[in-house]
């Protein structure tokens, strides 16, 4: 028994000593460096041969996250079309697929989602304000016609403050699945986002 925590203290320093060497080599000249005594330094490098050093290989020093995500995917998508030298910059809309990107934003974080369920599927009563009203009229339909595309029975009725969303339930889609995913689960059926981006991007997809 008394050994046990001995192991553990011991994980602990290793990951302490670890980042305090990580942040030792991020700045080599500065007061972390100044600080550490030789030995020390040496008995870190000796710990670490087998594990972290395993780990890091190559990535460390190149950050990739871009910050936000918004900023990522326009980044991505501006990489391909540069990278593509059958691009037509002629067409390409960039700040169209920013809004379509702040429809997102809108849809996912600001909607309000009002979800009831009925005999054989649900009901969802989406809605919101300026921007975020917008929004909802553009993406919720849009969702449903792609909803159909890939087998869902869902509808859309307009509303003055949003879009009502009908989903029914089916042997692929039944009732349980439908309740415990809920207004996003639904959303976020399907991959066409990814490809629809590119394509509003190019200026080759209706805003939608
Ligand atoms: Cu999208």
């Amino acid at each position: 028994m008394t050994k046990f925590p001995w192991k553990t203290t011991l994980a602990v320093a290793a990951v302490l000593a670890a980042t305090v060497y990580a942040f030792a080599q991020m700045s080599p000249g500065g007061p972390m460096g100044m600080h550490m005594g030789q030995g020390m330094h040496q008995n870190m490098h000796q710990g670490m041969q087998g594990g972290m050093h395993g780990r890091q290989s190559g990535s460390l020093g190149a950050p990739t996250m871009p910050g936000q995500d918004a900023f990522g995917t326009i980044q991505e998508i501006v990489q391909i079309l540069q990278a593509d030298p059958a691009t037509d910059w002629s067409k390409v809309n960039i700040a169209a697929l920013r809004q379509h990107l702040i429809d997102m934003n809108e849809v996912t974080l600001h909607a309000a989602a009002a979800e009831r369920v009925l005999d054989n599927g649900i009901e969802i009563t989406v809605t919101g304000e300026g921007r975020t009203l917008e929004a909802i009229k553009r993406m919720v339909p849009a969702h449903v016609s792609e909803l159909r595309e890939i087998g869902w029975e869902a509808k859309s009725d307009d509303l003055p403050n949003g879009v009502k969303l009908t989903v029914t339930a089916s042997e692929t889609h039944p009732l349980t699945m439908l309740k415990a995913l809920g207004f996003m689960g639904i959303m976020v059926q399907g991959g066409h986002h990814q490809p629809h981006h590119l394509m509003m991007a190019k200026g080759e997809f209706p805003m939608h």
